[in-house]
This record gives structure tokens, C-alpha cells and sequence, in this order.
């Protein structure tokens, strides 16, 4: 180790954190991977550091963004360190053993290449006990239309982080009711621009502010479907 190297280990939880939420902001992937292994040694569970030291790191970064304090290359190195500490996340939030409660297509809408929050809310579906099919970022009409095609889902999850692409939301509800499939999929949409009544303007079913709420909304449109079903 280098003089000027931090000890990760030596670091209480609070001191850790904080420098994970540094490290990722210098987009040092190494480092915030062994963040992340430190705090699941000391017990944290996976959602919690996923919580507190990833998604609270990336919104510091998002702060600097916005105010021309960092740039495109310094946030896409923060990006991949964020997704190198969601990778060692991913596995464990998936590992519930529940029987599969309902199947969704997610992705980022068409001219938008964000992903971190719609893989996010992939893989909080996943542990949560869905079946999650993404179908990635920039994601046109027609590949949404083919994946519900092919995979007959229950819900359709759509992610857009831009103010130019967010209302290409309301093409794609609109080619769900053209097709006459809309009443038989619950939209469900979300990314940091949008808000509730967006959301009701183009047609959704629910906004989503963020990864634990789409699980939640998610199982209670999958139980409101299943009552009524019980109910013939
Ligand atoms: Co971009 N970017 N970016 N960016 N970027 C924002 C979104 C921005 C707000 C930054 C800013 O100026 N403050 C701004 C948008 C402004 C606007 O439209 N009003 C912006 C801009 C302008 C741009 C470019 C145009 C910059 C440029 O090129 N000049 C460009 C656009 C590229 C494109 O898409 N065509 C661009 C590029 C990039 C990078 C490539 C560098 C990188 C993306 C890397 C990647 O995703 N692989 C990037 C990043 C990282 C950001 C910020 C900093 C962080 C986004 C993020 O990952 N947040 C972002 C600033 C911000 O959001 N404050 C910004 C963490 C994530 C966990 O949160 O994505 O909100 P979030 O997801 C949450 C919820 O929103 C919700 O749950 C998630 C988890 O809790 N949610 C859903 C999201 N999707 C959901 C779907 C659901 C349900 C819930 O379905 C059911």
C-alpha cells in the first residue's frame, strides 16, 4: 500500500461510507468494490449498502453534475464504479427463494442511454421475486412491442432521465392501446424528472420515485389482479 493510500478496513462504517461516497465520486471502481465487500463482511445487508453508500454517492455526483462541477467523463467514471458495486449486489439482492410473483419488461426509453436506476429497479424486481426481462437503454417503440409480444409480461417498466425523452413514454402507451393491449399490462414508469402527474398524463398506471416504491407498486397491482381473478 502506498503512504498515501487509505485502509479501507481500518475505517469505522460512518468514515467508510463517506470515503465510498468520495471514491465513487473520483470513479474509483476498485475501491468502491472493496467498500462494498467490506460492508457486507461487517453485516450490512446488500440493500442497505446498495442505499446508503451507492445510490447516496451517485446523488452527490448527480448535485456537482448539475451545477458544472463535473463533467460527462468524470460522471461515466462514476457510473461504472456505481454498476462495479452493483454487480457484487445483484446476486444477493436476487437470492430469495420466493416462487416468482409476476413477470416485467423494463427500458430506458428511446434517445436515452441511462441505466443505473432502471438497473436498479431491475434488480429489486428480481429479489423482490420477478421475472425481469431488460431490454436495455434506448429502447424503441417496436422493441418494447416485440418483448411484450414474445414474453407476455404483466408489467411494463419504462425508465427516462431526460426532459427530451420522457414523453416518449406516451408513444409507447399509446402503441399499447393502438394494439389493443393496453387494459392488459399495468405501466408502470419512473427516473428522476418525473413525477405523479406526468406520469397520469401520458397514460401510466403509477409513478415510481424510486427502485423500493416500483416493488411496491409492483406487488400491489399483482395482488389487486390476482383478487379479481379470485373473484372470477
Ligand atoms: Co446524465 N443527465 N446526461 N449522464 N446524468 C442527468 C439525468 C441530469 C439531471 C444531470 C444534470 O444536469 N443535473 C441531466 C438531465 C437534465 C434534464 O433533462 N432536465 C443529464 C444530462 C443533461 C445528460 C446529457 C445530455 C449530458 C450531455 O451529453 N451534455 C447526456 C445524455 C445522454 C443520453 O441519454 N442521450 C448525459 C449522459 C450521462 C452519462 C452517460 C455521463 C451518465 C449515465 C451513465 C449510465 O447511466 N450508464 C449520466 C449520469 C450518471 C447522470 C446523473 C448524474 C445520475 C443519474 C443516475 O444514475 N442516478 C443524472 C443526475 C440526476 O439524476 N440527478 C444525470 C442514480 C439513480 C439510482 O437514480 O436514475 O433517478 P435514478 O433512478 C431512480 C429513480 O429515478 C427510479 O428508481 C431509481 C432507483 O431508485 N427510477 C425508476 C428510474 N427509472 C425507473 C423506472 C421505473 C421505476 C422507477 O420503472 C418502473
Amino acid at each position: 500500500m502506498a503512504d498515501d493510500d487509505i485502509d479501507l478496513d481500518a475505517l469505522p462504517d460512518d468514515e467508510l461510507v463517506t470515503q465510498m461516497h468520495d471514491d465513487l465520486y473520483d470513479g474509483l471502481k476498485d475501491e468502491v468494490t472493496a467498500g462494498v465487500d467490506i460492508l457486507l463482511g461487517r453485516g450490512w445487508t446488500p440493500y442497505r449498502v446498495l442505499t446508503e453508500a451507492l445510490v447516496e454517492g451517485m446523488r452527490i455526483v448527480g448535485v456537482d453534475f448539475r451545477d458544472g462541477i463535473l463533467f460527462v467523463p468524470e460522471v461515466l467514471l462514476s457510473a461504472n464504479a456505481m454498476k462495479a458495486g452493483m454487480a457484487i449486489l445483484k446476486p444477493l439482492l436476487a437470492q430469495t427463494g420466493a416462487p416468482k410473483t409476476g413477470k416485467m419488461v423494463i427500458g430506458t426509453v428511446k434517445g436515452d442511454i441511462h441505466d443505473i436506476g432502471k438497473n436498479l429497479v431491475a434488480m429489486m424486481m428480481e429479489g423482490a421475486g420477478f421475472e425481469v426481462v431488460d431490454l436495455g437503454v434506448n429502447t424503441d417503440v417496436d422493441r418494447y412491442l416485440a418483448a411484450i409480444d414474445e414474453h407476455q409480461p404483466d408489467i411494463l417498466g419504462m425508465s427516462a432521465l431526460l426532459t427530451t425523452t420522457m414523453p416518449y413514454m406516451k408513444v409507447v402507451i399509446e402503441a399499447l392501446k393502438t394494439k389493443g393491449i393496453r387494459d392488459r399490462i399495468v405501466v408502470l414508469v419512473g427516473g428522476a424528472p418525473l413525477n405523479e402527474e406526468f406520469s397520469l398524463s401520458v397514460g401510466a398506471d403509477a409513478y415510481c420515485r424510486d427502485a423500493a416504491v416500483a416493488v411496491e407498486t409492483a406487488k400491489a397491482f399483482m395482488a389487486r389482479r390476482s383478487n379479481q381473478m379470485a373473484a372470477g
